[in-house]
């Protein structure tokens, strides 16, 4: 879970971005990457194979404003969505603060993110963790295809607990900052549970 340095009084959080392949994990990180000031970001580090997929992540350090003085530094990751790289998204999963389900709202890729979802829970609980009771947020990405089925379709089968869920459009930027901001929001919620 987050790491605390107190000589630098930093809150250092781990969010990960889950999804199948393609979903535009990827391209969420970059986004956020363009838009942020220099100051505010580290270095963006991205381990593609030639074809440009994630081979094991993308990383991006990001300072998001402080609590009781404390800088609140978080590090998002992607995971490799292909099937045969479930030992990568196993590790990257470790210490997470927080998870963004990414989806993919194209109707040919419904089996895609079912099978994504079940992944993540089963690799969360893998490591004590439970889907239910972190913070976690969900996006519905690539709106702007003509196959995208319904939000209510979507929430129907990606959401049944009702968690903060966002239409994206991530090449664009539709959508991605709302995301971000609303699962830092629940990570924050709860170090100020932890810390009070
Ligand atoms: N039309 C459309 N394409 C997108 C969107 N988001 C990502 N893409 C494209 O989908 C492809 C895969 O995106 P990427 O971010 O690499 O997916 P990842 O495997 O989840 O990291 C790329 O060609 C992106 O440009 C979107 O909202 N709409
Ligand atoms: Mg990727």
């Amino acid at each position: 879970m987050s790491f605390i340095n107190y000589s630098s009084r930093e809150i250092n959080c781990k969010l990960v971005y889950y999804g199948p392949g393609l979903c535009g994990k990827t391209t969420n990180l970059q986004y956020i990457y363009d838009k942020t000031r220099p100051e505010a970001k580290g270095k963006m580090i991205s381990l593609a194979t030639e074809t440009e997929r994630t081979l094991f992540f993308d990383f991006l350090p990001l300072s998001l404003g402080e609590i009781r003085g404390f800088k609140t530094r978080f590090h998002l990751y992607t995971v490799p969505g292909q099937v045969f790289y479930d030992a990568s998204r196993k590790l990257i999963l470790k210490g997470v603060d927080g998870v963004c389900f990414v989806a993919d709202s194209q109707a040919e890729r419904m089996e895609a993110n079912i099978e994504s979802l079940d992944n993540l829970r089963l690799n969360l609980q893998e490591q004590g963790y439970e889907l239910d009771k972190i913070p976690y947020v969900i996006q519905y990405n690539k709106r702007d295809l003509p196959s995208a089925v319904s939000v209510k379709e979507l929430s129907e089968v990606c959401n049944p607990t009702g968690v903060p869920e966002f239409e994206g459009i991530a090449v664009t930027g539709v959508g991605v900052f709302d995301t971000l901001k609303a699962l830092a929001k629940q990570v924050l919620a709860e170090l100020r549970k932890g810390t009070s």
